[in-house]
């Protein structure tokens, strides 16, 4: 036993809700370190995993899968991965996606998924993720995945996939991030000479602004060709027309003509290479690249292009997400049951924070609401069935910034909506505004600036493009000349029979804000299961674990506030049938059958424990019990009673 406490003190608790003394914040920091420098990165507060990225690769089992939903107990479940941008968010649904994946029973029809459904990651990355100062792989798309399986008896196979995406639209344009995700140019490096040449591209990758802007061409998560098996050999010519018409955009420069507006001379070399990989006659390009007046005093003057080649990369991502579901779809299923998976962008900050910053924290507020609701609703709820008492705990609640960003607070109102929200007219309500203890260290705002206070943090963002980008209004000019492009992906993207755009369509922050309620509405009829990352450091380098980063993420996520939850009331709670079954030989009246109901052997097997009256609660189906040292004595006085009775065991055996 002493061994095994030892061992204990140096790695940690796998379980906050075990850890003593639980109440303090220092203690909470103290385990989780103590665990990060043992790469054991996974702990649990219950059925809440926490996970620290290691930031270097670690050879271990997946532990949260033999807890997680492998005890589906009903037939819905969704695992929300959360965490600021960079906490490995994306690896732990990967991790878990892998474990789904390789657990269940092979068949051919299963293998061929299996497969599909691992390779479809690498294939989304290369055009949905963005090398960003915060994180070298950053999703620039949320990814909610419906893993279906069929009942077989224990272990349920992998059937149906689908990802469906919550993008936050517009690439952002001033910031010094990588702006595409165009990393699959290393896939290039291996093609032959003549492709790019067909492409019409340099061998030098350092030619491309687009790659040399976040010396990206060496981050690359494609390196195999076999990841893109998924698709057909004339998809994946058009695929690269796209990508090299991207670089292409990139590069083509614009010039602020004596009025201010930008324009571009006429015989452009690269402008000629992206209207022929993309089919679409040189003018109509140019026109359409230009035809918004652009202030070139307010913006940059290669603005236009970034937002036009989103139009395209936008519009491609979505077809290749169908493309994927498409391959991954087994229509024969029997729907069974059904685990979500959420991973989506994580809450960053810039130095310059846009419209795109503003949706994705936007929507990290949203997710972190629902984890607020559905921890308390749900905690309310089981003490509510078992029929015992319990006190609330207070926890931060972020409604407010949620109801000011969906416009439902009237005296203090932040509306994007169209039109109504103006640069100058925005009102800044007080509340949301961070107070700091020292005024002086903090940034004035600039004019056109506005800062919200969010769960995770504050942040100043700048209004410039806002309503532009908003309103859709680039987005809308590229789709026209996009639609005369002869490219088949990009037809199939852009079709011309679509409805018309008289009738305005709706701001991205409407369609944004109406998805996003899409998804709440899908996640709350499914049981949740939570993995909140956490980021070690802000340099990204191993073995360093930056106590005041932790800390404040341990905050703001919440985990001190659902630790003191779980513990409020009772820490530890068991089916009766389940607790019987492993204590059942520590008291004689119930070793080795108890004859009554569990719920009164139980009662029988704690008494004779010890237990005292306010230590535990008998509920409807399961024992609660308040404190862990009691759980931890009877699971001590187990491991000496198993110790023994295998000893007697031993001796009784000797001779044969
Ligand atoms: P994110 O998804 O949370 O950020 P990622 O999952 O992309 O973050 O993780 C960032 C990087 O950290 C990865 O590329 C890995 O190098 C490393 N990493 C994360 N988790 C692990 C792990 N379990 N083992 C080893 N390395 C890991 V964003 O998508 O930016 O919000 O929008
Ligand atoms: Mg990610």
């Amino acid at each position: 036993m002493e061994a095994s406490l030892t061992a204990r003190d140096r790695v940690g608790i796998q379980d906050f809700v075990l850890l003593d003394p639980y109440t303090s914040e220092t203690a909470f920091l103290e385990n989780l370190k103590k665990r990060f420098h043992e790469n054991l990165i996974y702990t649990y507060i219950g059925t809440l995993l926490v996970s620290v990225n290691p930031c270097h690769l670690i050879f271990m089992h997946w532990q949260t899968t033999s807890s997680a939903p492998c005890c589906l107990s009903s037939n819905n479940h969704f695992i929300l991965i959360s965490g600021e941008s960079g906490a490995g968010k994306t690896e732990a649904s990967k991790k878990i996606l892998q474990f789904y994946a390789v657990s269940c029973p092979s068949t051919k029809l299963l293998n061929n998924v299996r497969d599909r459904l691992l390779l479809s990651n690498p294939v989304l990355e290369a055009f949905g993720n963005a090398k960003t100062l915060k994180n070298d792989n950053s999703s620039r798309f949320g990814k909610y995945m419906d893993i279906q399986f069929d009942h077989q008896g224990w272990w349920q196979s992998v059937v149906t996939f689908s990802v469906t995406c919550w993008r936050s639209h517009v690439l952002s344009t001033r910031t010094t991030e990588r702006e595409t995700s165009t990393s699959s140019i290393s896939w290039w490096r291996e093609e032959r000479k003549n492709l790019l040449r067909w492409l019409g591209l340099e061998r030098n990758c350092q030619h491309y602004r687009y790659l040399v802007q976040g010396d990206c061409a060496k981050v690359s998560s494609i390196n195999d060709k076999s990841d893109w098996r998924t698709f057909s050999e004339n998809d994946i010519e058009q695929l690269f027309g796209i990508i090299a018409s991207v670089l292409h955009l990139g590069n083509i420069k614009f010039e602020a003509n004596e009025r201010g507006y930008a324009s571009l001379n006429n015989n452009n070399q690269e402008m000629n290479w992206v209207s022929k990989l993309l089919g679409i006659p040189t003018q109509v390009l140019q026109q359409g690249l230009t035809h918004r007046k652009i202030e070139a005093k307010a913006e940059e003057v290669f603005s236009p292009f970034s937002v036009d080649h989103a139009v395209h990369l936008c519009r491609t991502f979505n077809w290749l997400v169908n493309k994927i579901n498409e391959s991954l779809v087994n229509k024969d299923s029997s729907r069974k049951t059904v685990i979500g998976l959420l991973d989506i962008y994580g809450f960053e900050v810039f130095n310059v924070n846009s419209f795109e910053q503003f949706c994705i924290n936007y929507c990290n507020e949203k997710l972190q609401q629902l984890f607020i609701q559905l921890t308390l609703k749900s905690e309310q709820e089981e003490y509510e069935m078992e029929g015992i008492e319990w006190e609330s705990v207070p926890f931060f609640n972020n409604k407010i910034i949620c109801d000011l960003v969906e416009e439902k607070t009237q005296r203090h109102h932040l509306s994007i909506g169209r039109g109504i929200w103006r640069r100058r007219s925005l009102v800044i309500p007080h509340f949301v505004t961070h107070k700091l203890a020292d005024q002086k260290t903090r940034k004035t705002l600039d004019r056109g600036d506005f800062r919200l206070l969010h769960y995770a943090g504050e942040v100043t963002y700048c209004v410039v493009g806002f309503l532009d980008k908003n309103n859709d209004l680039l987005y809308r000019n590229g789709k026209e000349v996009m639609r005369q492009s002869k490219n088949a992906i990009i037809k199939l993207c852009f079709p011309s029979t679509e409805p018309d755009s008289k009738r305005r369509p709706e701001t991205v922050v409407t369609q944004f804000k109406s998805s996003l309620v899409g998804l709440t509405e899908i996640l709350m009829s499914k049981e949740p299961w939570y993995v909140r990352c956490i980021k070690p450091n802000e340099a990204k380098q191993p073995g360093r674990f930056d106590d005041v980063l932790v800390r404040h993420q341990m905050k703001y996520l919440g985990l001190m506030e659902h630790l003191r939850v779980r513990r409020a009331g009772f820490a530890y709670r068991r089916k009766y049938e389940i607790f019987l079954q492993r204590y059942k030989a520590l008291c004689p009246d119930t070793w080795p059958n108890w004859k009554g109901t569990a719920a009164e052997g139980v009662h029988c097997l704690v008494k004779h424990m010890g237990y005292t009256p306010d230590e535990y609660k008998m509920g409807r189906t399961k024992i609660f019990i308040r404190h862990p040292k009691t759980l931890f004595a009877t699971e001590d006085a187990f491991q000496v009673c198993k110790h023994r009775l295998a000893t007697r065991i031993q001796a009784k055996y000797k001779g044969y």
